[in-house]
């Protein structure tokens, strides 16, 4: 497979990032798969109270975060968008078949546009974008979370009208869901985990132990417990997490006690705080050993070079094609 997926450096990695999508780039860095991870910094723009500064930041700090997760520079390609100018132009002829009825119905954008006064011509393009980043470098597979579904589909119908004005050349990229393709905020299990919300809708990796706690331990769960009582939304979000990181066993046993209405959410909290803690601890040393290093930049730099050579040749190709060359 020829995977792409990118992130956008808006701030911390989070546990609906990282089990919904980090967590597969990672393990599809295989010898069979050819892989590209991108931190999208173009489409951090988009973001109103982006901070040049800040994004600066941002970009080797979630570059720091991305490595300590697993991305492995020897066997994937990493970067930063910016410094492919390439996605920009690849957007521009991609818009141009692009279907303008079709952005209008992305519910990104909708959800976006309806909670701000200004709402930037960047927001409603930013699938297009998407679009390009994949289709630069002839990506057949992205690993995303489900809110990406949508656009994702929206870049195969871009990459078919591409093909049927200028000859078959795009791939039509298919989507590879994780085991919790849509994790939700422990604080409004009716919402999934973002940043957008506020600090209390998610868990970042890296936050210290004391905050995690206190956000799984006021997590939202429900009144009583009754025998063979549906799981309510904040309680099932609580198992899907303990599925992730517990071993198979101790998740059967909750299970069992909440079916027999004799689970106390509290010891679910704390079982959860306890296999989440081990399971991120060795992501966070690593963090750590990494800053010491200091080799970020280099290996980002690296990972441009590499990019821009196959995007270089992937944007000829389509400038011939349109005529532009
Ligand atoms: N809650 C989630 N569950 C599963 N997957 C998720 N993703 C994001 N939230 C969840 C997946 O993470 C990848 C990167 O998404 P992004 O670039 O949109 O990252 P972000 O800006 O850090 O995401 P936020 O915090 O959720 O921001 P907003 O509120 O702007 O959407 C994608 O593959 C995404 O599916």
């Amino acid at each position: 497979m020829r995977i792409f997926s990118g992130i956008q450096p808006t701030g911390v990695l989070h546990l609906g990032n990282y089990f919904g999508a980090v967590k597969q780039w990672v393990e599809l860095q295989t010898p069979e798969n050819f892989c590209i991870y991108c931190i999208v910094d173009y489409h951090a723009l988009t973001n109103e109270d982006t901070v040049p500064e800040v994004l600066r930041k941002n970009r080797v700090e979630l570059a720091l975060d991305l490595l300590a997760c697993g991305i492995d520079p020897e066997r994937s390609i990493l970067f930063v968008q910016s410094a492919v100018p390439e996605h920009t132009e690849l957007c521009w002829i991609l818009g141009c078949v692009t279907s303008f009825g079709d952005l209008t119905r992305m519910t990104q954008f909708k959800q976006k546009a309806k909670d701000q006064e200004f709402v930037n011509g960047g927001l409603f393009y930013y699938p297009v974008l998407q679009a390009a980043d994949i289709l630069l470098y002839l990506a057949d597979h992205v690993p995303v979370g489900e809110d990406q579904l949508q656009h994702l589909e929206l870049a195969r119908r871009i990459a078919r009208r591409f093909n049927w004005r200028f000859g078959e050349f795009f791939p039509e990229p298919e989507p590879i869901l994780g085991k919790a393709p849509r994790l939700m905020s422990l604080a409004d299990p009716s919402r999934k985990m973002s940043k957008s919300y506020g600090p209390d809708h998610y868990i970042g990796l890296m936050e210290p132990e004391e905050e995690i706690w206190r956000k799984v331990r006021t997590a939202v769960t429900d009144m009583g417990l009754t025998p063979g009582q549906e799981m309510s939304p904040g309680v099932a979000n609580l198992f899907t997490l303990l599925e992730l990181v517990a071993p198979a066993e101790v998740v059967e046993e909750f299970r069992q006690a909440h079916a027999a209405g004799k689970l106390l959410y509290k010891d679910l909290k704390e079982t959860l705080f306890r296999y989440l803690m081990e399971a991120l601890r060795p992501i966070r040393e690593r963090r750590r050993e990494l800053e010491e290093k200091g080799e970020v930049e280099e290996i980002l730099a690296a990972g441009a070079e590499k990019a821009r050579r196959i995007a270089r040749e992937v944007l000829g190709e389509v400038r011939a094609r349109v005529g532009l060359d």
